[in-house]
């Protein structure tokens, strides 16, 4: 094993109070965030994506491999060419590759395969996860890497919120054209594509219900 230092935990326990005040605002903040699918093309500085990224890059990962990697795209003409390979993909999942279960499930949300956020969102996060690093070309075991990208992803999403902006959780399938577009090292799968932006003016959402506690929560005391 390699030698490892150990450094004091930076943390400071706070009031019960405080705790829970903080535990109730942050949830009601967060229960705003909604997924939003009309983007403004409004411009969003670099620096807030890079900031929303290394958070999402503060997330904890399997031997902390960090095993993912972030394109972050603000070019207009890569930006069309990914929007036409993706409707080209949900075309075909549209029209034959998706049940006709699931295709119910997603009638209460409007979707179909043309996707103009791709183009109007000011920024495309495109999130690759590594089932393995290349180190000197040779192949070094990433752990439990969907668990960790996943991790990242809320991580990301919750900055993103936190900054005032709104996003997608896009999953365009299959989506390894993305790895061809951005020329992706071998070691790199597409795992989702997050347009981030302002929502357009005066647009709609789904009207949903979260699930309420008794329906998530089971407690063992
Ligand atoms: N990937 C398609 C279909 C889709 C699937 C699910 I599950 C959603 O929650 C939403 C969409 C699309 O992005 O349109």
């Amino acid at each position: 094993m390699e030698d490892q230092s150990f450094i004091p935990l930076n943390y400071e326990r706070l009031e019960e109070s405080t705790m829970i005040n903080n535990s109730i605002s942050f949830y009601k903040e967060m229960d705003k965030r909604r997924s939003v699918r009309e983007f403004s093309d409004d411009h969003v500085p670099q620096e807030i994506i890079e900031n929303v990224i290394m958070t999402a890059s503060s997330a904890p990962s399997g031997a902390h491999k960090q095993p993912w990697s972030f394109c972050a795209i603000s070019n207009t003409e890569l930006k069309h060419r990914i929007r036409a390979a993706a409707e080209e993909e949900e075309y075909k999942s549209y029209n034959g590759r998706m049940s006709e279960e699931w295709l119910t499930d997603l009638e209460p949300f409007a979707t179909n395969h043309i996707k103009p956020f791709i183009d109007d969102a000011p920024w495309i996060i495109v999130i690759f996860k590594k089932p393995y690093d290349l180190v000197k070309g040779e192949k070094r075991k990433n752990y439990y890497v969907n668990e960790s990208v996943g991790i990242a992803v809320g991580f990301l999403l919750s900055a993103i919120h936190n900054a005032g902006l709104v996003a997608l959780t896009h999953t365009p399938s299959p989506m390894n054209f993305l790895e061809e577009l951005l020329k992706r090292p071998k070691n790199e799968k597409s795992f989702l594509l997050i347009p981030v932006g302002y929502p357009a003016k005066k647009i709609e959402v789904p009207l949903l219900k979260r699930k309420t506690k008794d329906k998530v929560l089971e407690i063992y005391n």
